[in-house]
């Protein structure tokens, strides 16, 4: 099976407020591994499930996984919220769905959070560092906002413009290919 693609800015469908988790299913659960194997492929430490075009409130978070330490432990994460959060940190950010582009943004050191796993327990998660920002990042995907809605307009404009020229870039270099 195909990996599910991971949804790109400007994609309408990356600011959508997913709706919240009822019953865990077995679709669910389903695409709670899809997104694993797709955060893994990219490779990245986190995922939201609107990034591969589903609306729903759910994410998986690996920060402890890099090349050299290739265990694989994702934290799958139903309902994720913030209940608490303290401190203040820059972190420069990149994201699947913002192709080329990294940013220092303004967030929670550590925070507190509550979820429900895939068997529907009830858990709570202290984090602080990489982690709780990449709990922040996620959460904001489930709520339509992506990291570089924190930054500078300025930056952000310079940022939609790039993107727009690699876009066109690519819409000719598709049109002028000949056909297979
Ligand atoms: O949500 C996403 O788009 C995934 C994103 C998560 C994230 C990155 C940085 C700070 C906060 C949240 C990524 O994983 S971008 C790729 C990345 O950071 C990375 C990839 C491989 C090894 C280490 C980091
Ligand atoms: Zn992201």
């Amino acid at each position: 099976m195909p990996l599910r693609p991971v949804l790109q800015f400007p994609d309408k469908r990356l600011r959508v407020v997913s709706r919240p988790i009822e019953t865990v299913t077995d679709e669910l659960r389903q695409l709670a591994q899809d997104m694993c194997e797709v955060m893994y492929d990219e490779p990245g430490i986190g995922l939201a499930a609107p990034q591969v075009g589903e609306p729903v409130r759910l994410i998986v978070v690996d920060t402890e996984w890099t090349a050299e330490n290739a265990d694989r432990s994702p934290l799958i994460l139903v309902n994720p919220e913030l209940s608490e959060h303290d401190g203040e940190v820059l972190w420069k950010e990149g994201c699947l769905s913002v192709p080329d582009f990294e940013a220092e943004v303004k967030r929670a050191e550590r925070v507190f959070l509550r979820a429900q796993d895939l068997d529907g327990k009830q858990i709570e998660i202290r984090a602080e560092g990489l982690q709780a920002v990449c709990f922040q990042h996620e959460i904001d995907h489930l709520n339509g906002v992506l990291f570089i809605d924190h930054i500078s307009r300025l930056k952000r404009s310079r940022y939609v413009q790039k993107r727009k020229k690699q876009l066109k870039r690519e819409t000719e270099e598709g049109s002028s290919s000949p056909a297979a």
